[in-house]
């Protein structure tokens, strides 16, 4: 079957090309207002009706004919059946994937930490894990088991105390692979419900579901809607946008490889980006026509088709200097560096949420089973956040233990600065341990 596909050609020597780029990476996350309105009833019946609000969207959302909460809760025992059914290949794999995901943020963990001065002053930081979080899994198309992975074992590693997973099930139709990397990641609640409504019923508690402190992991419209509008009575990961690759190349790897990486990302939704960057235009020719020759075989080549021309293309840039300043301008989610000598590159690059190195490195093995995380940060944010990792799920607590003499040096300055500011009751107290 033959899909049309135009692709976009740019070039960094047109004088017209930064609004052009700028042009391409901008995604409106806004959204609508009819959205809005309805998380926002769905969000007040769940806070106050607690689960026979969380039912009834339940019954009405997702087909389930459900009578009570109990039949939405699924027993460990479900999961580990889910688990143990599987072919032996995919249990192989996600038991590997799991493993390594788990050792690379084992690396992650901090550590409390504290020192105690010459007069006795000890001053510190006490890092402690969520008592409890919760991991929003998507049902339909976008229900990946490696996502699962991604943000349960974080979770586990940093030790916090309980993770409950909601996971919509429409028509009471089950994911075993979600419910298998559920069981594997070691995910202590999970619940078959979806949407704003458990979103809602994770943020304020229901008479059934407990109340969590932090609640991860990505959503349609409407889950993003409720996220944000329940922040602050928790904590909530980013609010994902599609998800991009940029790819720097010299013209030194297989342009097949090259093509497939950039239909890796394309093939997530028509909204996802993928870009190359490269200085040698005949290279550009030859990746171009890998593409034409190779979607006709991907079954998700209508999506792919869509994200390449909507919102791909194909860069010809001077030299790979002036290609990591545009990458560092473009900050993307994932950069894979697909040159022969890529360290002097990688020094070049600060602003990514992945870096993979090399030829060999394809985005792929880092997305289920290298170790990093693959919760990143999209829509340029890597200019300033990180991947999804164990310090999401921890928090820190300042420690403060003044001796005596502590508070005498320590007060002078305090009540200095608390009479400037005005506060007499602030100097006192510090004034009053000075004269003991
Ligand atoms: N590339 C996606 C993650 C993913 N890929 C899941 C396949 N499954 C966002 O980083
Ligand atoms: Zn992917």
């Amino acid at each position: 079957m033959s899909v049309q596909l135009s692709l976009r050609r740019l070039s960094s020597r047109d004088p017209e090309f930064l609004s052009a780029l700028d042009g391409l990476l901008a995604f409106d996350n806004s959204t609508d207002e009819a959205i809005e309105r309805t998380v926002a009833e769905i969000l007040i019946q769940v806070r106050t009706l607690g689960d026979g609000a969380v039912l009834e969207y339940t019954r009405r959302f997702d087909c389930l004919q459900v009578a009570s909460m109990v039949e939405l809760e699924l027993a460990p025992a479900v999961l580990a059946a889910a688990f143990a059914g599987l072919p032996k290949d995919q249990k192989q794999a996600l038991e590997i994937a799991a493993h390594r995901i788990r050792i690379y943020h084992e690396r992650q963990k901090a550590d409390s930490w504290e020192y105690t001065e010459a007069d006795g002053t000890r001053l510190g930081q006490k890092v402690t894990p969520l008592d409890r979080a919760g991991l929003y899994v998507p049902g339909g198309k976008a229900a990946y088991p490696s996502s699962v992975l991604m943000n349960a074992i974080p979770a586990k590693v940093a030790g916090v105390g309980e993770l409950i997973m909601v996971v919509p099930t429409p028509a009471g139709e089950r994911n075993a692979l979600v419910l298998a990397a559920a069981h594997l990641a070691g995910v202590d609640r999970v619940f078959t419900i979806g949407g704003a409504q458990a979103v809602a019923a994770l943020a304020y508690g229901t008479q059934t579901i407990p109340q969590v402190d932090k609640i991860v992991g990505p959503g349609n419209a409407y889950v993003a809607a409720a996220k944000r509008r329940v922040f602050g009575t928790v904590g909530i990961d980013m609010v994902a946008g599609p998800s991009e690759v940029l790819i720097i190349a010299d013209g030194s790897v297989d342009p097949d490889w090259i093509a497939m990486d950039l239909f890796a990302q394309a093939e997530h939704d028509e909204m996802a980006q993928s870009i190359l960057l490269c200085p040698d235009a005949a290279y550009i020719e030859r990746v171009a026509a890998s593409i034409a020759r190779l979607l006709p075989e991907m079954p998700r080549r209508e999506v792919i088709a869509a994200s390449l021309a909507g919102r791909g293309a194909l860069i010809q840039v001077s030299d790979l200097a002036e290609a990591c300043v545009i990458a560092n301008r473009i900050a993307p989610e994932h950069l894979e560096l697909a040159v022969a000598d890529p360290e002097p590159l990688v020094g070049r690059i600060r602003h990514a949420g992945a870096i993979f190195i090399g030829p060999y490195a394809s985005e792929s093995l880092g997305d289920y089973c290298a170790g990093p995380d693959h919760v990143l940060p999209t829509s340029r944010s890597a200019r300033f956040s990180s991947p999804l990792g164990v310090y999401d799920f921890q928090k820190r607590t300042s420690l403060i233990q003044v001796s005596a003499a502590g508070a005498r040096s320590l007060g002078a300055v305090a009540s200095v600065i608390a009479r400037g500011e005005g506060l007499v009751a602030h100097a006192r107290a510090a004034e009053l341990r000075m004269e003991k």
